[in-house]
């Protein structure tokens, strides 16, 4: 029997650690390595056409299962185009290990054909990122590489020349035995006392909750019930805040409801627990703030905080529910419910269908969606006026997911991060919400879709624009430039493709089109053109970017555009 190589050994260890697939590009430096899963027989090679891609892939598979996820690239180009999509799911800190190969061991430093050195480049988008240049270095190295990626929920790299993962190992096995650890982390008694003192003399109280209160819904019920508090979302914490809660107002930020803003900027105490919501701006200025979060150095790092523990939610609410006493205020919590319930009313208003009028509002098209989705659908929603729509129309209701590139806001997500969704769960619909932009962007993976036999569905919002961006200039009093597209038919090309593509013209083809697509057994695209001037305005307007606007519209009078002032107009006041 052959000796085990080093790429053998590679691959057992991943599989050991329970990896099952590997989404990549192969190439010459890989060759050892996905011959050994070829022979070994136990991951599958998920055979992607951009490393990018590939890598988005793995974050959505790992945000979906919370377990380690695997990318590989061959070396130098190949695991170059990696990059981007590492970024996001180190900063979505989701548990992606990346292979990097490299070119051989003997030309290193010789600016030899393809090098590039990978353990800098990936050294800012990763935890761990390593060399292994010596056989002895396996498992080791690469064990170091998972329990990083899984402890800190990121990226590790490691590289390795092809020639090195051809040479026989010289260990057997992997090393690790354990299950992952999963240690409970919480406050002390002294700190759970103090910060049951305070909340038990405040009175207007809101909570803002993230991304860190998944698996501590009824914790987090219980807690604004005795606190009388609206609770607050962030974009991450969606998922795990918007179902079955009664005192959900809404989300804040830019694209967020008025009454999640309303709620942050009127109470006397802030209670964040496991966000970090980005934006200063939206913070209250004069609140007591009390911020809660399993990485001590998050604390205080987007505002003032007053009070900062570190701990897990579920784990810290559980310690502090039982000191706390009833708040028996309730104005500021009705009241925000209330302004919640209009907000919605007033959104829900412009998701209509136009009365059959052309142009077909998006919001209309994603509230269709939410109706005809599955209770346990995966959605991805690309960077841009997706990511609006999503926030503000898609129901959450504890199955169903929502994925994006929210912390590194890298546009073209949706689609990798579909298909990684789909590899992993073979038998959930998968809904991309794509622009026409970034669908463009990663079109190549377009063509996956068959050859995965992944049954994607794709929503393109064909706004022939970065349409995004031309709200951004316009808010800034830009005019907008460099923001058109001229689309294809994005119906044929699918079909070209093996899809069933399908294109909606009137408003009334956007429920039977999207119905046929969730139906069909396959990949589907629908596009969907949709006004390109539709307005997210935010939920309070500062006079800088009101005066943003005015002067957007005299710069577009003065440069002979008033059609399109017109058309801003007609959009967003007559319906
Ligand atoms: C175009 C665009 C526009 C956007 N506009 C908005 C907007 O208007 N409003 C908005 O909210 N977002 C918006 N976002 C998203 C935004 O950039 C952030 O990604 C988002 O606000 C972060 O959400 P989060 O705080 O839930 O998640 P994260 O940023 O992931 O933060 C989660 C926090 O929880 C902590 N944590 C993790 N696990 C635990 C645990 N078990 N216990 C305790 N703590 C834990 C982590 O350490 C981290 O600090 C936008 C994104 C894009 C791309
Ligand atoms: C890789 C990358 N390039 C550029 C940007 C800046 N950007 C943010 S949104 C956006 C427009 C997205 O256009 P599209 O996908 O068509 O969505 P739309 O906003 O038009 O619905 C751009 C260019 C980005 N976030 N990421
Ligand atoms: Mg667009």
């Amino acid at each position: 029997m052959a000796n085990q190589t080093v790429a053998d050994l590679l691959v057992e260890t991943l599989a050991a650690a329970g990896v099952e697939r590997i989404y990549g590009v192969s190439g010459d430096s890989l060759n050892g390595i996905t011959d050994s899963i070829r022979r070994q027989g136990k991951i599958e090679w998920i055979h992607m056409r951009h490393e990018e891609a590939a890598a988005f892939a793995a974050g959505a598979e790992a945000h979906l299962t919370g377990k380690l996820a695997v990318c590989a690239g061959s070396c130098g180009p190949g695991n170059l185009h990696l990059i981007n999509g590492l970024y996001d799911c180190q900063r979505s800190r989701v548990p992606v290990l990346a292979i990097a190969a490299q070119i051989p061991s003997n030309e290193i430093g010789s600016g030899y054909f393809q090098e590039t050195s990978p353990e800098h480049i990936f050294a800012q988008c990763s935890h761990y990122c390593e060399l292994i240049s010596q056989t002895e270095q396996m498992p080791r190295v690469l064990e170091i590489a998972i329990q990083t990626t899984t402890a800190r929920s990121g990226v590790s790299v490691v590289a390795i020349p092809g020639d090195v993962a051809l040479r026989d190992a010289v260990k057997s096995g992997p090393r690790l035995h354990f299950l992952p650890p999963k240690p409970t982390v919480c406050p002390s008694d002294e700190e759970i006392g103090r910060l049951a003192k305070l909340l038990n003399k405040s009175q207007k109280i809101t909570i803002l909750g993230g991304a860190g209160c998944a698996g501590a819904h009824s914790e987090l019920i219980a807690l604004a019930a005795k606190l009388n508090a609206p609770i607050v979302h962030a974009m991450r914490g969606k998922e795990f805040i918007e179902p079955d809660n009664p005192y959900d107002v809404g989300m804040t930020g830019l694209l967020g409801f008025s009454s999640g803003y309303r709620a942050m900027m009127t109470c006397d105490l802030l209670m964040m627990l496991g966000t970090d919501f980005p934006y200063q701006q939206f913070y209250p200025k004069d609140a007591t703030i009390v911020q809660i979060d399993i990485r001590g150095e998050q604390l205080g790092r987007r505002t003032k905080v007053d009070y900062g523990l570190v701990g897990d939610t579920k784990t810290t609410l559980q310690a502090l529910l039982p000191k706390l006493e009833q708040n028996t205020y309730d104005t500021h919590l009705k009241s925000s419910l209330e302004h919640y319930q209009k907000t919605k009313k007033g959104l829900d208003e412009l998701a209509t269908d136009g009365s059959g009028r052309l142009p077909i509002h998006p919001q209309y098209v994603v509230r269709v969606l939410d109706e005809l989705a599955r209770e346990d659908a995966v959605f991805t929603c690309d960077v841009g006026t997706p990511t609006i729509w999503a926030a503000r129309y898609l129901n959450m209701n504890g199955k169903r997911r929502l994925l994006g590139s929210f912390n590194h806001g890298s546009m073209a997500n949706a689609l990798p991060q579909a298909i990684g969704a789909q590899a992993s769960h073979p038998g959930r619909q998968v809904v991309s919400l794509s622009g026409d932009g970034g669908l463009a962007m990663l079109l190549g993976d377009l063509l996956s879709l068959r050859q995965l036999k992944a049954p994607v569905k794709i929503i393109v919002f064909k706004n022939e624009s970065l349409a995004f961006v031309e709200l951004e200039m316009k808010a800034a009093g830009i005019i907008d430039f460099g923001t058109d597209l001229k689309d294809p038919d994005f119906a044929k090309l699918a079909d070209a493709a093996g899809l069933l593509g399908l294109s909606a013209e009137t408003p009334g083809d956007v429920r039977s089109m999207i119905a046929q697509a969730l139906e069909h057994d396959g990949p589907a695209l629908v596009e969907v053109p949709v006004s390109r001037q539709e307005l997210s305005l935010p939920p309070t307007i500062t006079l800088e970017q009101a005066k943003g606007f005015s002067l957007f519209a005299l710069k577009v009078v003065l440069n002979g555009r008033a059609d399109e002032i017109v058309d801003l107009v007609n959009v967003n006041l007559l319906r």
